[in-house]
């Protein structure tokens, strides 16, 4: 039998063979090399050699073992979501729901259940940058006193296709063309807008993925969704349905697509970057866990079928219910050990939670385990401690390679009459027992009539958008179209986008030089003009009014001014934001009263797109100085462009002239006293100021 409670999620110890007993591997400050078999090392540096200058010895097993282990380092990345980031944290339960589920997490107010999140982009490598255009993963490991929970869901509330069985037709179509293997970590190429374009069925989620949602500012100013529509159930086996949410405590937010551009160059390690270093300064991100529940009489009743993972439920037409909080506390020990071993599966659920008939779910239960039995060797993979449960648990699975919990006595399968020797046994009672629904029918392949309207969705998604939104979104498709090489490709997306909305496709056509309009696509069910706008589908509408969790990025050279400077950090302080000082050299400036402020970015590897506001405090020397340089002018150019808001002295106006900023706006606020630091900061919680978009 199997049996163990969970050692924690550091990997600083390791079994020995004898008993499974634990020996600590090597601790201290600079304990004695070992080989890994422990025998102490002498020389790290220098092969064995018959003479100086003569053969390496083949007898060096001391090189043998470190060259081999070396060779044996990589895993297969994953098939999709390869880049990603995980964090450690935990979930709060803080408003109980016994009367909806009677899983064990959400029984008692207060009561922490640890936690594992990885985020990811879906298309790109592992070593791909974090500022895709892509849908990011949002995956949580609950590891729960009845088990591992696994919410394996994205930052976009539905999904491109209907049927797992089209799955790897849309993964090829969206990663490199297996011919040339580019473009990496996009879908602005041929073979994926030919094969959306063939699928009505995406149309929804395109207009997700075009939308800001894909370009997030980062991790933690984006929502989480488990997409499909789940079950709950509780102790007296009663049932509802329930799709999950997360909602980011400081609001979402986005860049704009010129910005991602950039931001991939010159930091693609942006998002990353950005969780590592909000846990470090003890910024904890966090979430709120919410609940969409309804009955089978909702189902019924509502337009669209809830097993359809390409239609969500309006938030207006059934209201989230908060009932916990997810926060993110602790970064890993070793990126490799869990973020990158860290097994989600779907089919993880706990006693009263259970799937519901979503045929993409369905599949997805089947492809995860599956996939990380590859990607990780073996069946074994819940040894690895980031993947093992942190509650007891007892079966007799056992052996296979790497089996870190091994058997103890001599039972290991059941019925067996060893008594109380006898190790584990089932129990009705507390184990999981699945929904008793009653299911029947023919044996077919075939998509249900009620999954047939594949427009208004799309439609309604748009018509909840700003105007800037929607801006936004043509200019996506145009963009991405644009790079598409042919021709036909690009009119057969247009008739789909004449389902959508007329207005939508005749932009795009505009801005593609589309000469004749085609005729809309076929559809199998016309688009629903009645469905009302939901103001819970754009990130515009709900700005989070905080400047909190951003960060703004001061220009300085010698002699600015102190005193707006002390202020400027104190405003931003209090707001809970950061702020970075960029300078023309990296060593520091010395300010107006002498004293000499850090400088986090010279010039040229800290251009304004990687701050959320500006502000230069320059006196006239130093706009001179910075003037001459191209980064100085890009700084700005690109921070007015990207319609941030930007603090400035007067004395920085030959700067921001250069830079082509003639005119300063409602968005620019002057700085000429102590005051205006905290001005500006309260001026950047709208974030951005869309009054500038040309
Ligand atoms: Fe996944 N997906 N997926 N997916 N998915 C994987 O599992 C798959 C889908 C999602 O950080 C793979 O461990 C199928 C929807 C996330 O480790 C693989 C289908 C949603 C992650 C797989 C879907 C997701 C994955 C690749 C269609 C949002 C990263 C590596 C039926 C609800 C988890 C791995 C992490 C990863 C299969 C569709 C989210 C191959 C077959 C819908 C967040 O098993």
């Amino acid at each position: 039998m199997t049996q163990s409670t969970h050692e924690g999620t550091n990997n600083k110890q390791v079994p020995t063979g004898k008993g499974g007993e634990i020996h600590q591997q090597a601790g201290g400050k600079n304990p004695t090399m070992t080989t890994a078999q422990g025998a102490p090392v002498a020389d790290d540096q220098n092969s064995l050699k018959a003479g100086a200058r003569g053969p390496t010895l083949l007898e060096d097993q001391i090189m043998r073992e470190k060259i081999f282990h070396f060779d044996h380092e990589r895993i297969p990345e994953r098939v999709v979501h390869a880049r990603g980031y995980g964090a450690r944290g935990y979930f709060e339960s803080y408003d109980p729901i016994p009367e909806l589920t009677k899983a064990d997490l959400f029984q008692r107010k207060g009561e922490k259940t640890p936690a594992f999140v990885r985020f990811s982009t879906v298309a790109g490598n592992k070593g791909s940058f974090d500022l895709a255009r892509d849908v990011r993963g949002f995956a949580v490991k609950l590891y729960t006193q009845e088990g591992n929970w696994d919410i394996v869901g994205n930052n976009i509330p539905v999904f491109f296709i209907q049927d797992a069985m089209k799955f790897p037709d849309l993964v090829h179509a969206v990663k490199e063309a297996p011919d040339r293997a580019f473009p990496q970590a996009q879908s602005a190429h041929d073979n994926f807008w030919d094969f959306i374009s063939f699928m009505p069925e995406a149309m929804h989620m395109v207009m997700w993925q075009m939308s800001d949602r894909t370009i997030p500012r980062s991790f933690r100013f984006m929502e989480g969704f488990g997409v499909h529509t789940f079950r709950m159930v509780n102790t007296e086996g009663q049932s509802v349905f329930v799709k999950f949410h997360w909602k980011p405590k400081l609001g979402m937010q986005s860049v704009v697509w010129n910005e991602a551009l950039k931001i991939n160059g010159a930091d693609p390690d942006f998002h990353r970057r950005d969780l590592w270093n909000a846990i470090e300064s003890g910024d904890f991100p966090e979430w709120e866990l919410g609940l969409q529940v309804f009955d089978e009489d909702f189902a019924e009743k509502f337009e669209f079928d809830v097993l359809d993972s390409t239609k969500l439920i309006p938030e207006e037409q059934v209201p989230i219910r908060k009932v916990g909080r997810l926060v993110l506390n602790e970064r890993v020990d070793n990126f490799f050990a869990e973020t990158e071993q860290v097994a989600f599966c779907t089919q993880n659920i706990v006693p009263g939670i259970d799937f519901s008939n979503d045929p993409l779910l369905q599949g997805r239960n089947f492809s995860y385990l599956d996939t990380q039995t590859k990607r990780l060797g073996g069946p074994n993979f819940t040894h690895i401690p980031v993947n093992a449960p942190k509650c007891p648990f007892a079966h007799f699975q056992q052996d296979g390679h790497m089996a870190m919990h091994n058997p103890k006595g001599r039972a290991n399968y059941e019925p067996n009459g060893w008594g109380d020797n006898g190790g584990p046994r089932a129990d009705a009672r507390k184990g999981f027992t699945s929904v008793p629904v009653e299911e029947g029918g023919v044996k077919q392949r075939s998509r249900s009539e009620t999954f047939a309207d594949h427009y208004s969705q799309a439609r309604q998604f748009y018509m909840s958008q700003t105007e800037v939104e929607q801006m936004h979104l043509a200019d996506a498709l145009i963009f991405e179209l644009s790079k598409v090489e042919t021709p036909a490709i690009r009119v057969r997306m247009v008739a789909h986008l004449l389902n959508v909305d007329k207005g939508l496709a005749e932009k795009v056509a505009k801005g593609l030089r589309i000469p004749d309009m085609p005729a809309p696509a076929e559809a199998a069910m016309p688009t629903r003009d009645d469905l009302p706008v939901s103001d819970a589908l754009s990130i515009l509408k709900n700005a989070p009014g905080t400047f909190a969790g951003r960060k703004i990025g001061v220009l300085m050279a010698d002699g600015s001014d102190a005193a707006i400077f002390n202020a400027l950090k104190a405003a931003a302080k209090k707001e809970k934001a950061m702020l970075a000082v960029i300078a023309p050299e990296i060593g520091g400036v010395t300010l107006s009263d002498g004293s000499v402020a850090e400088v986090q970015e010279k010039i040229d590897g800290g251009p304004s797109v990687l701050f959320d506001a500006v502000c230069l405090l320059l006196t006239a020397e130093g706009a001179e100085q910075l003037r001459a340089m191209p980064p100085a002018r890009d700084f700005v150019a690109d921070a007015f462009a990207h319609m941030k808001f930007i603090g400035y002295t007067k004395a920085s106006a030959p700067l921001l002239k250069k830079a082509g900023v003639d005119q300063t706006d409602g968005g620019c606020v002057e700085m000429n006293a102590e005051a205006d630091a905290e001005t500006l900061i309260q001026t950047c919680r709208a974030l951005r100021f869309w009054k500038r978009v040309p």
